[in-house]
Parts: C-alpha cells; sequence; structure tokens
C-alpha cells in the first residue's frame, strides 16, 4: 500500500512540476529580438517626438494607406483623410477612451494595426503614427494591436505606469524628478499615499493605488476591449461579460477583505441619487498641465448634457426588471432567456456594456456612463475645462474609492439575477469516489516593502542635459510565499479540477459569517486541473502557481538591457508566448490581515474535469498563468462550462445542504507582520 502511495504522490508531483513560468518559455531568436526592442522603442517618451533616428527614417516618405498591405484598406484610409484633413485628436491633448470621438478615431488606428497583413507594414504603420497622432490613442491601440496580432505573441509592452508616470505620482513628486535632473543628482523621491490617515479611506489606498492592481485593471480591458468587434476581427472573446462581472465582484470582494483587515466597513454600493460620501484629491498633474479634477466630500452626481440621471435610474430599473423575468429584449423586440448558463454573460454585455449588448439603447450603458458621471462629476458642463477625472482612464481608476462603489452597485444587480438561479444540487456538486481527507497549509504572512516606480519617462529628453536615473518609492503590500499539500483519496484514477477560495470568518461586528452570508467575500485564491491516482494521494502547490495571479513586472530598462545583451549573443532571453500582461499581482494574493492575526477560512472543491471540459486539449493547457480573472485570449474557449466562482455563485441553503466529501474547509490565520526586513 505504501509504494503505491508513493507512486500516486510521484506522479500528481510530477504533473504539477512545471511551474507557470517556466513552461512555454523557450530562447528568443533574432527576429523576435529585433521586434521586442522595436515595440519598447516605441513607448519612450511617447510625448516627445521620436529620439530613434533609424525609426524616423524608416517612414521618411511612407504613406501607409499607399505603401502598407491590409486585409481591409478601409480604416487607414478613413484615418489618413483625418489626418491629412488635420481633424483628428492633437498630439499633447488628453486621450479618453469614454470619450467617444477619441475612442473612434483610436479605433481606426487600431484596426489599420490589426488588419496589416505582415510585420513590414505592421511596424512601418506604427512607427508613421508614432509621431504624427495623439500620444494617448497611439499607446492604446498599439498595446491592444500587440495582445492581439499573431506575430507579436510574447512581446512585453512596458507598464503602463512607466509609460504614462505622470498618472500614477503625485506632482510633488514630479517637480522633485525635474529638480534632480536639472542638478544633475539620482534621485529616490518617497510618495506617500492620496490623502492623510485622517481620512479613514486612505487607510486601504494601498490597494486602489497599488500600480500592480491598476496594471492589471487596465490590462484585463485590452484583453477585453468594450467596444471589440469580435465578428470583423475574427478573434472571439468567449464568456467576456461573464468575465467582466466575475473579475470586477472578485477585485471588490478582495477590497472588501481589506477595508475588514483594517477594522473598515464593507464598501457600500453607489446610488445616483444620492450623494457621494467620501470625496477624492488625486494629487496628480496631467503632463501638459492641468491637475486631475478632485472631489469634496458629499458631492452629488449632475447632468452631463448627454448623460442624465434620470436615464441612470432608467436603465437600472429596466435591467432589474429584466433579472426578475429572466428575460431581456433585443433590438428585434425578441425576448432573450436570462437562464443559468448564459445569463450572467449577456448581462455583463449589456452593462459594461460591448457591441454584442442586446439593446444598447433600452438598457443604456451602465458601467461607462457611470464612469464618466463619477470623472465629471465637478464640472459636469465643462464650464471650467477640466480635464478627466480618473475614473475616465482605466489606468487610473482604482485609485478613487468611488470606484468600487460605483461597482458594488453593478455588482448587486449581478447577485441579484444569481440569487435568483436554484441552489445548486448534491448532484451538481458531489464528486463519487472522491473524498478530501485533510489539508496541510503554510504560515500565512503578509508585510509592507518598498517598490521603487522608474521615472525616465517623466522627464523630457533635452539637448543639454542627460538623463539622471529618478525613481518613486511607495510602498505596497506583499505575502510570504507559502505551500499547500490536499490529501485526497479516490477510489478510481481520475483527472480531478480543484477550486479553491479564502473568506473571512467574522463581519465588522465580530459575528460569525454563515456559508451564505460570506458567499459575496469570498475570493478565488488558486484552480486548476490534476490527475488524481486511485488511492490516497497528496497534491502539492505553491501560492506562486496561482491561476489568479502573475508576477512582478520587470523594469523597462531592465528589459531593454537584457534584450541588447541577448542580441549581441551575451545572454539568452527566453520568452513565453501565451505569458498574460493581464493577471492579479502575486504580491496580493493574500488580504492584508492583522498584527495580531486574523481568522478567516479556505476552502476547495475537487469536481470531474471530464465532465465539465470544453475541449481535448491536454488537461494541464497552459493558458498563460492567470486564467481565474483575466480568462483566455488567442480565440480559445474558456476551458470548463461551470459557472466562474462556482460553487459560491448561488445561494446556499445550509452547511448541511452544502458541504460534500469532494469539498474541504479549514480555519486559517493571517498576520501582518509589521517588523518584516527587506
Ligand atoms: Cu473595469
Amino acid at each position: 500500500m505504501k509504494w503505491l502511495l508513493t507512486l500516486g504522490l510521484l506522479v500528481v508531483l510530477a504533473s504539477l512540476a512545471q511551474a507557470k513560468l517556466t513552461r512555454g518559455s523557450v530562447p528568443a531568436d533574432h527576429e523576435f529580438l529585433v521586434r521586442q526592442r522595436d515595440i519598447i522603442r516605441l513607448c519612450m517618451k511617447v510625448h516627445q517626438h521620436n529620439h530613434y533616428e533609424e525609426q524616423v527614417d524608416l517612414v521618411k516618405d511612407y504613406d501607409p494607406s499607399v505603401a502598407g498591405k491590409f486585409k481591409d484598406v478601409t480604416p487607414i484610409k478613413k484615418l489618413m483623410k483625418y489626418y491629412n484633413a488635420k481633424t483628428l485628436l492633437p498630439r499633447g491633448d488628453i486621450f479618453s477612451l469614454f470619450h467617444k470621438e477619441h475612442r473612434e478615431e483610436m479605433i481606426l488606428l487600431f484596426e489599420s494595426f490589426l488588419f496589416a497583413q505582415d510585420w513590414d507594414t505592421f511596424f512601418k504603420t506604427a512607427v508613421w503614427a508614432r509621431d504624427r497622432i495623439n500620444e494617448g490613442q497611439f499607446v492604446y491601440a498599439l498595446s491592444v494591436a500587440v495582445l492581439h496580432r499573431d506575430d507579436c505573441k510574447g512581446i512585453i509592452l512596458p507598464p503602463a505606469y512607466e509609460i504614462y508616470p505622470h498618472l500614477f505620482v503625485t506632482s510633488e513628486v514630479i517637480d522633485s524628478a525635474y529638480k534632480a535632473k536639472m542638478t544633475q543628482t539620482p534621485a529616490t523621491i518617497y510618495m506617500n499615499f492620496t490623502g492623510t490617515v485622517r481620512n479613514p479611506e486612505q487607510w486601504v489606498a494601498y490597494l486602489g493605488e497599488d500600480v500592480g492592481l491598476n496594471s492589471h485593471h487596465a490590462h484585463w480591458h485590452m484583453d477585453f476591449p468594450f467596444w471589440w468587434k469580435a465578428a470583423e476581427y475574427g478573434i472571439e472573446k468567449d464568456r467576456k461579460g461573464e468575465l467582466f462581472y466575475y473579475m470586477h465582484h472578485q477585485m471588490i470582494a478582495r477590497y472588501d477583505l481589506e477595508r475588514l483587515s483594517n477594522w473598515l466597513p464593507f464598501v457600500e454600493p453607489l446610488s445616483f441619487e444620492e450623494k457621494i460620501e467620501h470625496g477624492f484629491y488625486p494629487q496628480t498633474t496631467y503632463r501638459v498641465g492641468g491637475e486631475f479634477p478632485a472631489r469634496p466630500d458629499n458631492f452629488h452626481f449632475h447632468d452631463l448634457e448627454d448623460i442624465k440621471i434620470k436615464d441612470m435610474l432608467d436603465y437600472t430599473r429596466r435591467i432589474k426588471e429584466a433579472i426578475v423575468k429572466h428575460t431581456v429584449i433585443n433590438k428585434n423586440g425578441e425576448h432573450i432567456p436570462l437562464d443559468a448558463v448564459h445569463g450572467i454573460d449577456i448581462l455583463g454585455d449589456l452593462m459594461e456594456p460591448s457591441v454584442e449588448s442586446p439593446h444598447e439603447d433600452y438598457y443604456g450603458s451602465l458601467h461607462n456612463y457611470a464612469h464618466i458621471l463619477l470623472g465629471k462629476v465637478t464640472d459636469p458642463l465643462g464650464k471650467f475645462d477640466l480635464p478627466p477625472g480618473v475614473m475616465e482612464h482605466f489606468e487610473t481608476a482604482t485609485r478613487d474609492p468611488a470606484f468600487f462603489r460605483l461597482h458594488k452597485h453593478i455588482d448587486n444587480l449581478f447577485k441579484m439575477h444569481k440569487d435568483l438561479l436554484p441552489p445548486y444540487t448534491k448532484a451538481e456538486l458531489e464528486f463519487p469516489g472522491v473524498k478530501v481527507l485533510d489539508w496541510e497549509i503554510g504560515n500565512l504572512v503578509t508585510y509592507y516593502e518598498e517598490f521603487d516606480i522608474d521615472m525616465l519617462n517623466a522627464l523630457d529628453n533635452t539637448v543639454d542635459l542627460p538623463n539622471v536615473e529618478v525613481k518613486a518609492r511607495v510602498q505596497r503590500l506583499n505575502h510570504e510565499p507559502f505551500t499547500w499539500a490536499l490529501h485526497v483519496e479516490s477510489d478510481k484514477e481520475v483527472t480531478a479540477a480543484f477550486r479553491v477560495f479564502l473568506g473571512p470568518k467574522q463581519d465588522w461586528y465580530g459575528s460569525d459569517f454563515t456559508i451564505n452570508t460570506v458567499r459575496p467575500y469570498v475570493i478565488e485564491i488558486d484552480k486548476f486541473v490534476a490527475k488524481v491516482v486511485a488511492g490516497k494521494s497528496v497534491i502539492h502547490r505553491k501560492s506562486s502557481e496561482s491561476s489568479v495571479t502573475i508576477p512582478d513586472r520587470e523594469t523597462t530598462t531592465l528589459l531593454l538591457d537584457r534584450v541588447d545583451l541577448a542580441l549581441d549573443g551575451k545572454e539568452t532571453l527566453n520568452v513565453n508566448k501565451d505569458e498574460r500582461h493581464c493577471g492579479y499581482p502575486d504580491r496580493l494574493l493574500l488580504p492584508k490581515g492583522r498584527k495580531q492575526g486574523m481568522p478567516y477560512q479556505i476552502y476547495v472543491i475537487v469536481t470531474d474535469f471530464e465532465k465539465e471540459k470544453v475541449n481535448d486539449l491536454p488537461y494541464d493547457y497552459d493558458y498563460g498563468g492567470s486564467l481565474s480573472y483575466c480568462g483566455v485570449v488567442g480565440g480559445h474557449k474558456y476551458p470548463d462550462t461551470k459557472a466562474m466562482g462556482f460553487p459560491f455563485d448561488r445561494r446556499i441553503y445550509s452547511r448541511e445542504d452544502f458541504f460534500t466529501d469532494n469539498m474541504y474547509t479549514k480555519d486559517v490565520t493571517i498576520t501582518f507582520n509589521e517588523n518584516h526586513k527587506h
């Protein structure tokens, strides 16, 4: 029996041995390295003219609409027409994706990039656009194109906080950075979170203002753009509406857990008719000048010229009606059922909304309009010509605590739909023959550490003054890496799906949650598929392997150095062509917890993967490492048919009705270590 156990352990270990970082990594060839270098160069100091002479020379007499090869020439022809007529958004102006004309121009550029038939056309069109199209539109279109073109697979884009440091650091830091350059003294500038400790909302600013969190959110919206035309682009976005719901739901749940760690009550949903209790002072200035608009406490929503509060209430009411009736109306007046399988996906497409929205005139654009209403709340009629607010860029939206309030409002609508579905039956929950026996888990410890944001792109290149190294130093949350071991017993060999969650034990008042009341605050920690042998076996897993997260981003300066070394043949650069930019930062996998330790519960459910798989790809196929919140790209189908968040997405009557042998739950403690040494 003992040898059988050892054998089982070995099989499981072998199948899990390839961690997500190394899996699929291959040495980059010369062509790839050149392309990687060229794309980074295109993103450097985008507010100024291109400093790379060889790129500038490449397109001196180049007209992409004449010389380029495109699958469809209409977008580039249109773009050139507007460019020649000088009607496009000028360079230097602030681009917001939520602004219709800005967006439509950007889409023309993106489509030109996507439809370019070879690398040569794509690259030359990009170099041409780099100095001629608004830099915000250019970077956005280029980023989405790189994420979707086959010949760009594996290319790494610089993080938004390095392309536009102005959006992420305070005006004070920018001032100090200039001083450092003028005096030619390298500097590390300490930056505090927005606001002071006198504002309780600031106690959780370490989450909303985390540049990694902002980067994840911005990249999610680049992988799943609301303006995406799947049929035209030939790239489907499987379960995009459901992912919109689930990723944002998990972001709020995680925000709520941080609030609880800091003795703050859960975030309240926003109401368009009531005042927004907490103000927000971004203390950041756009590079072209103009401070990000600030919102004082207790401000009310106001009508904009084209978005009215009354309409927002109508949209909300119509959506609620659709949910209660389990049916939405499309543009042709037909009824589409909001059933247990597709309902959530349809609702997601309707609330964000996207090209797939059943009826945008009727259900409106709840999410996008709310972002705009919040962004323009202090200058609704444009009397003072204030620039866009943080809510009007996906890169900065989570900095404002109102982001989480808005999303709670939207999330409650999704919850209403889910709560009207029948609870899962025993048959849907159990996995006959499979039993979880025990769960060993290492210490869960969190701590603060310091992180440096490279400010290279914040400062213009000047003829007389060389660049100096300037960094903004911020505090951020991290956790000690941890491992766990799940003891499983099975009566046969099976391919099993594991879903792992973490939830708080007590609410803000100190009362214990029930299994049903804790559901909205349960966060996903991991999800994976593994072979389980007959008999007893142990499944080992590391926190770094989590399907929720991606590792820390490398700085662009470092990456560029490594690419140059590889091009000189001095070093090998490995590239994983499936690696994602979207992914919750690994550092934030656990909530902060408390100094004296904070109680949580972990949950796991093991199910039969053979019954939920959607294709015949290997069960451990690598979708890029952040499946849980970021789904799949590259035209793949989402690999299983279960609802995202299963089994916590539906009502639960009681523990007795819910827990089956293939589930396990355990009390754990998360301790925040104040004295962590770096
Ligand atoms: Cu979002």
